[in-house]
């Protein structure tokens, strides 16, 4: 997607390096324990210095603000390798965009540089129970005690949970509703700070429960003012749902890529797959949606590194159509294959089950349309 004009030099030399090291980078992902498969990509990720791209430049980031198209071509190019190097890489920023975004200085020197290095590991703790599409519902409660705040509540769907050095929780202080919420940098030292149940999934990653039970965390650890925590994470996730997008263009540039190779090589009826239209119409079908989804993914990438303040209209467009195009992708590249497809140990089986979670988490696609709409008759 480099032909696209919305990169400078030094993202096309970022995306050259990237794809330079994936191609001699030995790390293996095991379904089994992808606990240990994402330590290891945050390991190598950071080793070689492409968890910078998720810090300031204050901070050993790249450049000197967060920079969404590198994210999104990180993304999309770890996704064509491996589920689990995208997820790594991808929660190692989302889980410290809000310190990086809305954190005071002396956060910002205490975990950022440990992000980039690999040391700190990350999470972005905001669902619950009854409070998942509906962020203003959450029901944990923070309660201002001296120069602490005691935190109790229950977290779900958390990525890294169990994993994570650092948990950005987001908790009520004050009135119901979007209003009353807050955001804390939590260790996960901290006393009363523990994993909980596992969620395991179709395409395996670290997933489950956070409880925060009389967790005292300083009252310094939280980020931006009382009150903020929801703008904290709709303005985080507006810059995180184009990379969702770019993920999703990388699942599926891998489908079409497989997809061509094999209606080149595959013979039926005394000719390759390629020859039949009906084979022709799909591959037609899956290249014009990589090729919108990737228009939508960098233009949000794109006004927003252009110093836009809001980019929730286009973020949301660029999550919702991309998602849900590779997902199409994906399920014309397991037909193309037959059998094959559905087979395990089969790369776009596997494509298949990686996809789908993404019309789901960081917003769903019926989300998105919300957004969408809402600002299409507002405007
Ligand atoms: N950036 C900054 N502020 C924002 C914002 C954004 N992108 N979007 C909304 N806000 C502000 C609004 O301006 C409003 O502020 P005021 O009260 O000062 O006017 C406030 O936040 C509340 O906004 P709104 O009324 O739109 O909130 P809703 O409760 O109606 O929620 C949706 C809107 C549904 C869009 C929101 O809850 C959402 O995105 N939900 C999905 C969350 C999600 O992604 N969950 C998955 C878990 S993360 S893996």
């Amino acid at each position: 997607m480099l032909e696209l004009p919305f990169f400078d030099e030094e993202h096309r030399a970022f995306a050259a390096g990237l794809d330079g090291w994936l191609a001699r980078a030995d790390v293996l992902d095991d379904e089994r324990d992808a606990d240990a498969s994402c330590r290891a990509w945050v390991r190598a990720l950071a080793e070689n210095g492409w968890l910078r791209a998720c810090v300031p430049g204050l901070f050993g980031g790249l450049r000197a603000a967060l920079d969404v198209r590198t994210l999104c071509l990180a993304r999309e190019r770890l996704a064509r390798r491996s589920a689990l190097a995208d997820f790594a890489f991808a929660m190692q920023g989302l889980g410290s965009a809000p310190v990086a975004l809305f954190g005071d200085a002396e956060l910002q020197r205490r975990y950022l540089p440990n992000v980039a290095n690999g040391r700190c590991i990350t999470a972005f703790a905001l669902s619950e129970q009854d409070a998942g599409s509906d962020v203003a519902a959450i029901a944990t409660r923070a309660r201002r005690d001296g120069d602490a705040y005691v935190i109790d509540g229950v977290k779900t769907w958390i990525s890294n949970a169990g994993v994570a050095d650092l948990y950005v929780v987001f908790a009520r202080t004050g009135e119901n509703g979007a209003r009353g919420l807050s955001a804390f940098a939590v260790d996960a030292a901290t006393r009363g700070c523990s994993p909980g149940k596992r969620v395991e999934t179709i395409s395996p990653h670290p997933l489950g429960a956070l409880h925060l039970t009389n967790c005292r965390v300083p009252a310094a650890r939280r980020i931006g003012a009382e009150g903020d925590g929801f703008k904290i994470a709709m303005a985080t996730l507006d810059v995180f749902r184009s990379t969702v997008g770019a993920a999703a263009l990388g699942f599926a540039g891998r489908a079409l890529a497989e997809s061509v190779e094999h209606a080149k090589s595959r013979k039926l009826f005394g000719a390759p797959l390629a020859a039949l239209q009906m084979t022709q119409a799909a591959i037609a079908a899956m290249a014009a949606d990589v090729d919108a989804g990737a228009l939508l993914v960098y233009r949000a990438a794109w006004i927003k590194d252009a110093g836009a303040a809001r980019v929730a209209r286009e973020s949301a467009m660029a999550k919702w159509f991309a998602t849900e195009a590779a997902g199409r992708v994906c399920d014309r590249a397991v037909q193309l294959f037959g059998a094959r497809g559905v087979t395990r140990g089969e790369i776009v089986e596997r494509l298949y089950r990686d996809v789908r979670a993404l019309r789901i988490y960081e917003g769903a696609s019926e989300i998105q349309q919300i957004v969408v709409a809402r600002q299409t008759l507002e405007a």
